[in-house]
């Protein structure tokens, strides 16, 4: 890390407690060795002015990034919305090695990435399902989980963390919850990605990110979503 760019700059993340997406700054944060201050907000049940101001998507995360450079007026400021754009702003900043570093590699790693995002909204769907609709998605999400079967298998081996790893332990992580809250599942016929789960939600690093009162809190989400 830059030890002037971490002595004139604070870095403050917004979050929301449960949010997948934040999971992954999280992560990135932790990964990377910047030091920040952390907001949490309940971002559906408030959005208080200063962060609509500042947070044009009204989504979170969200990184401010205020620098000092010298005088009181010499001051700038902007916000990063997006994880994924979050992500890679940490990457260039602290120059951490997130992507295996050929091109061939690189693309798939990215696909995945992407990816990403459609079985989040897949798992969405699924648990504000009613319980008729409940088994068809289901069976989209086990649709997607084949393909990334598939499409994992197939990466020869990289060293964790790469951006894929932080991007999908949040998501392995919810999985694992919805599993046990629904009592349904959904990773055990898939050996690589099982394997794969378990060895980043029992790193050292997702513990240190991971908050004791998450399935409490995904919990109480869900029926608040669902009444
Ligand atoms: N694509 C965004 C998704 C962020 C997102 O959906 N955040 C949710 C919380 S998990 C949010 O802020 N929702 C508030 C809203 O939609 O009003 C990212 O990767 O950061």
């Amino acid at each position: 890390m830059n030890a002037v760019l971490e002595a004139n700059t604070q870095y403050t993340l917004v979050n929301f407690n449960i949010c997948p997406y934040g999971q992954r700054v999280l992560l990135g944060l932790a990964l990377s060795g910047v030091s920040y201050k952390h907001i949490s907000l309940h971002i559906y049940e408030e959005k208080p002015d200063w962060f609509i101001d500042k947070v044009k998507c009204g989504k979170v995360p969200a990184l401010f990034v205020e620098s000092q450079n010298g005088k009181d007026t010499d001051k700038s400021a902007f916000t990063i919305s997006e994880s994924l754009a979050i992500l890679y702003y940490l990457m260039e900043l602290t120059q951490c090695t997130w992507f295996p570093g050929r091109l061939e590699q690189d693309c798939k790693h990215r696909e995945l990435i992407f990816f990403a995002d459609d079985i989040h909204s897949s798992l969405k769907s699924f648990f504000t399902a009613e319980e008729s609709q409940r088994k068809s998605q289901l069976d989209k999400v086990h649709r997607q989980l084949s393909t990334l079967e598939n499409v994992f298998t197939d990466l020869s081996n990289y060293e964790p963390w790469m951006m894929i790893d932080i991007v999908y332990a949040p998501l392995f992580n919810l999985i694992k919850e919805l599993e046990e809250i629904f009592n349904v599942e959904m990773l055990a016929q898939y050996p690589e990605l099982e394997h794969w789960s378990n060895n980043l939600l029992m790193s050292e690093v997702f513990n240190s990110i991971s908050d004791v009162s998450f399935s409490q809190n995904l919990r109480g989400f869900i029926s608040n979503c669902r009444a």
